[in-house]
């Protein structure tokens, strides 16, 4: 009998290890789901409020916004990258958990890169599928102040979510040519159809397919210089979990009337995004975490079931 419960709890130890994985995301341990208060402008964020959001650096100065999407996993702009290829890696450093950029804090971790994988189509002029995926050298913990925000998984899922808030955030500049701010800052926005961004008065047939705007006509909420790479993340009622929506690219200076900020697709990326993911370092760490415990599972079930036929 109570070998039979040890097979029993054996196998539910193994169900647990093969179905567990990664998919909590974008949920915030430390702050209430968004209210349904309207915020012009921008204004401090609440500690902890986006756990996903990191600041990549170049010789600990910040220099672009990033998202965590896996433990060894961050989104960012290619142009954050582009045109800073002939600095050393090891200059680079992502730091999570952070909320004031001349503080980090006991929650702050920090990692090197370990590879850049820029998105093979980007368009230095365009700037269209401003994506790239940095891979650390070692996995961050999740914690309250660290976490990975969810992605959609295709165009038609970006739809269904049915997002009731999106926000950007970030340390980039209150005013174009405008200073860092010192504190993380949080703005909510509106996702703005791509017809009416692509009016002669606003875009002008700019805005691609992998491209979404985001902001208010007046302009009164937006993205900044130094703000590039971050998140425009939106609420799931229905989940209850925030999304990557979007990764911020690029727009006509700042805070301008009709020129919002414009945010490279992530439901466009999402296969790109997958492989990207498990064409690297990170499916050797994955292997390690979840194969292993796997394998140990399934031969210490099989002993236990010779045991048990012998007993018979
Ligand atoms: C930038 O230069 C930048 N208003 C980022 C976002 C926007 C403009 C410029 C959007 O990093």
């Amino acid at each position: 009998m109570e070998f039979k419960a040890g097979v029993l709890v054996v196998m539910a130890l193994c169900v647990s290890a093969l179905t567990s994985s990664e998919d909590s995301c974008g949920q915030r341990p430390l702050v209430a789901s968004p209210g349904m208060s309207r915020i012009v402008g921008g204004r401090e964020a609440p500690e902890g409020a986006w756990p996903w959001q990191v600041s990549i650096q170049i010789q600990s100065r910040h220099h672009c916004g990033g998202t965590i999407v896996s433990n060894l996993g961050v989104l960012t702009a290619t142009h954050c990258f582009y045109k800073y290829l002939k600095i050393s890696r090891s200059l680079f450093r992502v730091v999570a958990g952070l909320h004031v950029l001349s503080a980090p804090g006991d929650q702050t971790q920090i990692r090197s890169i370990s590879e850049v994988k820029m998105h093979e189509d980007y368009n230095g002029v365009s700037p269209d599928n401003d994506v790239t995926l940095v891979l650390l050298s070692s996995p961050f913990d999740f914690t309250g102040h660290i976490q990975p925000v969810c992605t959609p998984h295709n165009v038609t899922h970006e739809f269904i979510l049915n997002f009731t808030h999106c926000f950007i955030t970030g340390w980039g500049s209150r005013y174009y040519r405008g200073r860092l701010n010192n504190r993380l800052q949080e703005a909510e926005v509106e996702l703005i159809d791509r017809r009416t961004c692509n009016l002669i008065t606003w875009y002008d047939g700019f805005i691609t397919e992998n491209m979404i705007c985001a902001g208010l006509e007046s302009g009164a909420s937006d993205s900044c210089q130094g703000d590039s790479g971050g998140p425009l993340q939106c609420y799931s009622e229905d989940e209850d979990r925030f999304y990557v929506v979007g990764v911020t690219s690029f727009g006509h200076m700042c805070g301008h009337p009709r020129r919002p900020g414009v945010y490279a697709r992530t439901s466009r990326f999402a296969d790109w995004l997958k492989t990207s993911q498990t064409a690297s370092a990170s499916a050797a760490h994955k292997l390690n975490t979840r194969l292993i415990p796997a394998l140990l599972c399934a031969a210490l079930m099989l002993l236990l079931n010779i045991h048990t036929v012998c007993q018979q």
